[in-house]
């Protein structure tokens, strides 16, 4: 368990758990999740025997965003500065989960809205349960979509998709997300975390720096022109190729048998 009990923690196989867990709030931020979840990623990046992330929700949602409770307007006092609390909070954790140089699986038990949705679709793999949903809350109150979102959804979705999602705020049921790209696959409600944790096993035991090299390049791709990535092809398959597993991956290729990767 995380210090904050917000955010719980458990490392098996190589995967480290990380469940949000205000199940009664379905799972909103407040100061204290935050710093939980920031925690646990930040242990994903400093340990070694962390090779895989897996994200997932306690009880019947995934996370609702960020708390409203805890920024009551009737309790009066000035407007907020919403630009710091996404700079204190949301964006660190964000970049977080983007360079970290492994995967991050997330397994969308249920509903995702507002901040909850984006971080959820600013991960590497998402599954979702059938019954789940992504709302962009945002424009119900009176905000724009954060957290990633409006990048995200742009770039997956096109213009028009993203524009009508976050206007209308229309709960996007995950089969359509996975119809649209926006999501890799749907499984049974019962069985997303438990199918989640199957493919953060496999990862976990996969070419770590490998795996983690490729993440970058391909999110570097929608930002480099053609000749700028073949450069970074260039640089980072050199790194891969100097390390342990690729020695590996190939001597298993050659003597017909599975490689261990020992993700070095
Ligand atoms: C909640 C919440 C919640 C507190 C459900 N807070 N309690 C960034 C920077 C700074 C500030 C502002 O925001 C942001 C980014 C954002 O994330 S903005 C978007 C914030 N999120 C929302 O607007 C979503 C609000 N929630 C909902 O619309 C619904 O709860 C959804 C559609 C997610 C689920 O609906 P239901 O399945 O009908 O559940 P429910 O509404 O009954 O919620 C269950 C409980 O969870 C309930 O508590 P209660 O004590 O009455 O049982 C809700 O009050 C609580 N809850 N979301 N964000």
């Amino acid at each position: 368990m995380s210090d904050t009990g917000a955010v719980l923690t458990h490392l098996e196989d190589g995967v480290l758990t990380i469940t949000l867990n205000r199940p009664d709030k379905l799972n909103s931020f407040n100061e204290d999740m935050h710093l939980g979840f920031r925690q646990a990623l930040q242990r994903a990046h400093d340990e070694a025997a962390v090779r895989c992330v897996l994200l997932t929700g306690a009880g019947r949602g995934f996370s609702a965003g960020q708390d409203l409770g805890d920024r009551d307007p009737r309790k009066g006092g000035p407007a907020p500065d919403l630009g710091h609390t996404l700079e204190t909070f949301y964006n660190p954790t964000l970049r977080l989960i983007r360079d970290l140089a492994k995967p991050v699986v997330c397994a969308v038990n249920g509903v995702a809205a507002g901040a909850g949705a984006n971080i959820a679709l600013c991960c590497d793999i998402v599954i979702a349960a059938r019954s789940a949903k992504f709302i962009q809350a945002f424009s119900k109150i009176g905000l724009i979509p954060d957290a990633g979102g409006s990048w995200n959804l742009t770039r997956i979705l096109g213009e028009p998709r993203a524009k009508a999602l976050a206007m209308t705020a229309e709960p996007l049921p995950a089969e359509k997300a996975r119809d649209w790209g926006l999501i890799w696959d749907v499984v049974d409600d019962h069985l997303v975390v438990e199918e989640a944790f199957v493919l953060a096993k496999r990862l976990a035991s996969g070419p770590t720096r490998g795996l983690g090299l490729t993440k970058l390049a391909i999110q570097a791709a929608s930002e480099n022109s053609f000749d700028d990535q073949l450069d970074l092809e260039r640089d980072f398959q050199q790194e891969a190729g100097r390390t342990e597993d690729y020695a590996e991956g190939v001597t298993a290729f050659l003597e017909k048998r599975s490689a261990e990767f020992q993700g070095r």
